[in-house]
């Protein structure tokens, strides 16, 4: 369909029939899981979104192409290449030119899914404004992609590391809602809660879809983040968390880390802080996340 964009066979035959088909970033397993967990989560995740009743799209870029629906082999290929780079719209051009092998965000997955026409997408957190922003000038390009791209995000929030008063006020700003699901509070990725207000709260899948399917009917034109907090047998102890963060965050405003590193230095030293038990949390929200993405594609599709 597009010279630059391949679309794997299995998700093609479900678009063109009107299946329900959920689209999965490749960031969070190259930059933001340790190896070989990352490699190993991207499969489980794909495994939940069939298990769910919807086909995967998981989405990188290899060999000169953007691919929509990677092969296992093609995924490994991802996670094991040293060189992978991170992949945001303002990369995704130069990084498909080179040839080298890219993982995608959420900014350039929304991207590259909603070309294809798919309309519902699993991570785990957006990127968002991070602290110290003022100085900075450091918000992730997420913002920027959801206020210009429709697709549904299901995510845990946005990743706990930044500054989520400022996030969830810049996405009121730029018309991007923010649909809690069995949640009144904008979920802190490993915490459920951060004290700050979604847009409203959905109970019901059938509900929730029906919102997201009026916002794409409007032709808003922006994204919907669909908040869906972790589940509380993952959550992060509150203590652990708290310190772990204050020292992570310490540590990076000490360092000369900027811009796309800050995320994947700050995860790695939560990792390390909590000895691991923050990886057994994303896993965890990663997987639910993937679950209600599949059933909100079912629902959609259905309505
Ligand atoms: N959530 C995680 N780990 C990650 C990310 C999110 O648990 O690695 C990634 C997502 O791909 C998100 C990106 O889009 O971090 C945002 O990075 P930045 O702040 O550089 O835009
Ligand atoms: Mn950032």
């Amino acid at each position: 369909m597009h010279e630059r964009i391949v679309i794997a066979e299995p998700v093609a035959e479900a678009l063109a029939a009107g299946g329900p088909v959920v689209a999965l970033e490749t960031t969070v397993i190259t930059h933001g899981l340790p190896s070989p967990a990352g490699l190993r989560a991207a499969e489980t995740l794909e495994a939940d979104v069939r298990e769910g009743g919807a086909v995967p799209a998981t989405i990188g870029v290899l060999d000169g192409r953007v691919r929509v629906g990677l092969t296992a082999a093609q995924l490994e290929q991802l996670g094991g290449a040293r060189g992978t780079v991170k992949v945001n719209l303002s990369n995704l051009a130069a990084v498909v030119a080179s040839g080298m092998p890219g993982s995608t965000t959420v900014a350039a997955t929304a991207f590259v899914a909603s070309c294809v026409g798919i309309r519902v997408f699993a991570t785990g957190g957006i990127g968002g404004v991070h602290r110290g922003s003022e100085q900075s000038g450091d918000v992730s390009g997420d913002l920027a992609a959801l206020a210009r791209i429709p697709i549904a995000v299901v995510c845990a929030g946005a990743k706990a590391v930044l500054d989520l008063g400022r996030t969830v006020q810049m996405l009121e700003t730029l018309g991007v809602p923010v649909l809690g699901f069995g949640t009144d509070e904008f979920p802190a990725f490993y915490r459920r809660s951060s004290g700050l207000p979604v847009d409203r709260r959905f109970d019901d899948l059938g509900q929730l879809a029906l919102a997201v399917r009026v916002h794409f009917q409007l032709g808003i034109g922006s994204g919907v983040v669909v908040a869906n907090p972790i589940p509380v047998e993952h959550e992060l102890p509150r203590e652990q968390y708290d310190a772990a963060l204050a020292t992570a965050l310490a540590e990076a405003a000490a360092s000369d880390v900027r811009g796309r590193d800050v995320t994947p230095f700050l995860l790695g030293r939560l990792r390390e802080l909590t000895e691991e038990r923050s990886v057994f949390s994303n896993l965890g929200l990663l997987r639910h996340n993937a679950q209600v993405a599949a059933a909100l594609a079912r629902e959609l599709q259905e309505g």
